[in-house]
């Protein structure tokens, strides 16, 4: 019964004409701008490469369910005052079968709403580390947690939003505001959890680049009338090689199952869009897992089940009766509007992954140590493991980017008298005192959706990405200890925005916080409480540190050339070992090794129209649209193209100790085809030989300064082109070499062919590029002292 009604944009009206974004050459006359092309029918998952077992396992276990077993296997069901487990999203058992369920739960940096668990480095302190090492422990840490608590589906990790919108309320979940750099961790990140076991849901599937508007207004506004979710139009190639670029690096790591997005794609809500779902992710990329929907982004019964989801996760009192599945997606199976194969293809990928990982052998009851009311009996499952103590640390340090230092203010040397001000400094006690799952859950229902919390430190953001750590140490935890060893002298005020300083202080820390939350997007960038509280200090005391926990860009113009204001720090997210990773950064224990994985300009309005999200509905009524015009053109790239100095640039961070570079070598390999087009076996993720290595770039990096340190090197690429649509750099390549004082490393990036390629639009393949590429490596987006070139 085709068509189905899957493009609201289309039922709407949102008909654009024929002029498309003047810089691309759209193909197809009829696919116009802001508008998706149907692509039918859903493609079955196959069993390719090394899902073949799972395959076997899982079609054998299919062809045992009644209709209605099957229909129950793609749902999953919320936690209600009806569940005993905390299991964000439950899928039924059928015990006739031997199949216990599925339990999924929140989310990308630690288990939400449970007991003994540890809070991660948010996301975008994974960013900031430019570790992949670090990335991969991290993931295999956070996973071996949600396992034993019987949780078979991680909500995580994101790699989308990717910071497109600078106020983006989600922005610190994930990595970075470079594609690329999303990509590598995110093949970490997947590579990480699964190795542990868990089901990766990577999300979200795709360009969901705001909060505000990102669903219907009923959902989650309250808005007079009701629109529709913001359609993200976004042309062919900008979404290739921004959008969905880091998923590709996800499915080649074996990701299991993709998270479909709140809001519309040219105009049809991702999760019903079968451009998105059954073209791209299933036909082009060879996704081999299910695609579960965002909580509550479902729109259509049957269009969902033609457009290629597979796993519909309710909203807060969904009800199996009624919902657009469950007993309507048997209905519209038994009348023949979704095809039984298609229902059949949805289970068979949904057990293919759990079979994949495992999860039918060796693993817990699901849910079982995940308790909705802790003040009920339950069982007491510790999910934490002292093995991964140091990988905490380590992952708060590395996320930590200083990047002011003058006059030797740090390290601190064991300083008399030390003032201590702000709101981010100390645990906020008083915060939830019915305490009963973690000591100091961050929630946006308790923060009302400030742009500051100015209740206490700040280690992770709100919503459902937010954890509840058995433990978190703040900064003051921390400096009381170090105090007392070192017989430092203390002062303080947690609260005043113009503190009374003792004037023997040999230093002042100011330790603030820029906050945001799932939901909403950012009021600011930047608030006059805490400029102002700075200022006052500053005004006061000539070695000022300030401190900033903050989940996304913050200007500091408003300061930054105070003679006064010594050093400043971008904190992020650290999740529980904050204070002890502030800390003993602070007095050189370890050496500053982040750099910022975005752009922080000297002012708002530098980021032009990617500054704030697209709020009103005008001219649009009830269909907001936002057209992606700007193309590649995100964070540094818009920077660079606009020639726009930012205070700091993509890729900055400053050190305890200094470091050169020298010795740029490009080395072709030989033995590699340069065929402009790949030619390999599609596996998860595109054609096998796009990972070819047909270039590899070495350089050398020098510790020149007296301390040890880490580096991190970074490549860019210059491809050629009109500079309207090609940026003039963009990253292709980093290493973190840690170096002894005078010690030298060779650092090397291999570039694949896909490293090295553009989306063809026209022949809807990635196309090798041609000419002369520049090469050129440096330890940030702007401090590139090696030049060179690689002719293709
Ligand atoms: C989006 O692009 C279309 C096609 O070029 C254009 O008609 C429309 O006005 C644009 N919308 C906005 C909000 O710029
Ligand atoms: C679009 O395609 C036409 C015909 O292939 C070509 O002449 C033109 O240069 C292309 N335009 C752009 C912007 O690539
Ligand atoms: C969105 O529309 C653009 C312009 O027509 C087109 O290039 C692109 O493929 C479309 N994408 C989706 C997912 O529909
Ligand atoms: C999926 O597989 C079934 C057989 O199991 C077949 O009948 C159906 O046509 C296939 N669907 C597609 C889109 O190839
Ligand atoms: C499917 O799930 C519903 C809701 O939990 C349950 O009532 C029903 O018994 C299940 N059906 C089968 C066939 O397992
Ligand atoms: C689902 O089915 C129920 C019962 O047949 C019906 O009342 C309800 O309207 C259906 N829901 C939708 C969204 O189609
Ligand atoms: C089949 O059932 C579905 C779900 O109840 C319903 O939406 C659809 O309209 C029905 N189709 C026909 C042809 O009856
Ligand atoms: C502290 O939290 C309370 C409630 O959670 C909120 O009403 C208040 O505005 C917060 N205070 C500040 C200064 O942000
Ligand atoms: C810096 O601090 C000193 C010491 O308190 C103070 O006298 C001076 O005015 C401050 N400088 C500025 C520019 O505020
Ligand atoms: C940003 O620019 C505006 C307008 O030019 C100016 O009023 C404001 O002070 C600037 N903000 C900062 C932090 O420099
Ligand atoms: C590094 O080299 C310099 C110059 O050769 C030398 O003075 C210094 O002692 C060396 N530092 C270390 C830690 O080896
Ligand atoms: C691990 C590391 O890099 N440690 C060095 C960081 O910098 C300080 C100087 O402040 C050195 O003392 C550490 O050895």
């Amino acid at each position: 019964m085709l068509p189905f009604a899957t493009r609201i944009g289309v039922l709407c009206l949102v008909f654009y004409g024929v002029e498309a974004k003047a810089n691309y050459n759209i193909t197809d006359d009829t696919v116009f701008y802001g508008q998706s092309p149907p692509v039918y029918p859903s493609p079955n998952g196959t069993g390719i490469g090394d899902w073949a077992d799972a395959y076997a396992k899982a079609r054998v276990l299919v062809s045992k369910m009644t209709l209605e077993e099957k229909v129950n296997i793609t749902i999953s069901i919320p936690m209600g005052e009806d569940h005993v487990t905390g299991c964000e999203g439950r899928v039924e058992a059928i015990p006739r079968v031997g199949f216990p369920g599925l339990c999924l739960a929140d989310a990308g940096h630690g288990l939400r709403n449970a007991e003994l668990v540890s809070a991660w480095p948010i996301g975008m302190s994974v960013g900031a580390s430019w570790n992949r090492e670090l990335a991969l422990q991290r993931a295999t840490g956070m996973g071996a947690e949600f396992k034993k608590k019987g949780v078979n589906v991680i909500f995580g990790p994101i790699i989308g939003p990717q910071g497109r919108i600078v106020k983006g309320g989600r922005n610190w979940e994930g990595f970075s505001s470079d594609p690329w750099q999303n990509g590598q961790l995110g093949y970490e990140t997947v590579k990480g959890l699964q190795g542990a076991g868990v089901i990766a849901s990577v999300k979200h599937f795709v360009a969901n680049e705001q909060e505000t508007r990102r669903s219907t207004s009923t959902f989650f506004y309250e808005d007079e009338t009701t629109t529709q979710a913001i359609s993200t139009n976004i042309d062919d190639k900008t979404m290739h090689e921004l959008y969905v670029w880091p998923f590709v690096d996800a499915l080649h790591a074996g990701a299991t199952n993709i998270m479909c997005s709140y809001q519309r794609l040219n105009n049809s809500y991702s999760c019903q869009n079968s451009k998105v779902l059954n073209g791209l992710l299933k036909t082009e990329l060879n996704f081999q897992g299910f695609v579960i929907t965002d909580w509550g982004a479902q729109h259509a019964g049957v269009a969902t089940a033609m457009a290629g989801m597979d796993s519909a996760a309710l909203p807060e009192g969904g009800n199996f009766e009624t919902m657009l599945w469950g007993l309507n997606l048997t209905l519209a199976v038994r009348n023949g509007s979704v095809p039984e194969t298609r229902l059949d293809d949805m289970v068979t990928r949904t057990l293919a992954a759990w079979y994949k990982l495992g999860q039918d052998q060796d693993f817990p009851e699901p849910g079982i140590g995940f308790q909705a009311d802790t003040t009920l009996p339950h069982k007491s499952i510790d999910a934490r493991d002292p093995a991964y103590d140091d990988v905490l640390l380590q992952g708060a340090i590395e996320g930590h980017v200083l990047v002011k230092n003058v006059n030797n203010a740090l390290p601190l040397k064991k300083p008399k008298m030390l003032g201590v001000y702000g709101y981010s400094a100390r645990n906020r006690d008083s915060y939830e005192p019915n305490n009963v799952l973690g000591p100091l859950q961050t929630d946006d229902n308790n923060l009302d959706h400030v742009i500051i919390d100015r209740n206490g430190t700040v280690y992770s953001g709100g919503g459902s990405g937010t954890t509840s750590p058995w433990l978190a140490v703040s900064p003051w935890d921390a400096l009381l200890q170090r105090a007392r060893k070192d017989r430092t002298a203390l002062y303080w005020d947690f609260e005043s925005a113009n503190p009374h300083i003792n004037a023997n202080v040999d230093a002042c820390l100011v330790i603030v916080n820029a906050y945001a939350t799932e939901g909403t997007d950012r009021d600011a960038l930047r608030d006059d409480y805490t400029d102002s509280l700075i200022l006052n200090t500053a005004s006061k005391c000539t070695n000022t540190i300030v401190v900033f926990h903050n989940l996304g860009v913050r200007l500091i113009d408003t300061f930054v050339d105070h003679p006064n204001v010594t050093a400043i720090i971008f904190a992020h997210g650290p999740g529980q070992e904050s204070g002890n990773a502030l800390v003993s950064l602070l007095y050189g224990d370890v050496n500053f090794s982040g750099k910022i994985p975005y752009t922080v300009a000297k002012n708002e309005s530098d980021y032009g129209s990617l500054l704030d999200p697209i709020r009103g509905v005008e001219p649009y009524g009830q269909y907001p649209q936002d057209n992606f015009t700007e193309g590649l053109f995100i964070d540094y790239k818009a920077f660079d193209k606009a020639g726009i100095t930012p205070r700091y640039e993509f890729g900055f961070g400053l050190s305890y100790t200094t470091f050169s570079f020298s010795n740029l070598k490009i080395t072709k390999n030989e033995s590699a085809s340069f065929d402009q087009y790949p030619s390999g076996e599609v596996l998860q993720g595109g054609p096998a030989d796009l990972w070819d290595v047909l270039v590899t770039v070495t350089a050398t990096v020098t510790n020149t300064g007296r301390v040890s340190g880490a580096e991190v090197a970074q490549l860019y690429l210059g491809i050629p082109g009109d500079q309207d649509i090609v940026p003039v750099r963009q990253l292709r390549g980093f290493e973190k070499p840690s170096l002894h004082a005078n010690q030298t490393a060779t650092v090397s990036s291999p570039l694949t062919r896909r490293d090295l390629s553009e989306w063809d639009v026209i022949a809807q393949k990635w196309s090798l590029v041609t000419g002369d590429v520049k090469v050129e490596v440096g330890s940030s987006s702007r401090v590139l002292p090696l030049v060179g070139t690689l002719t293709l």
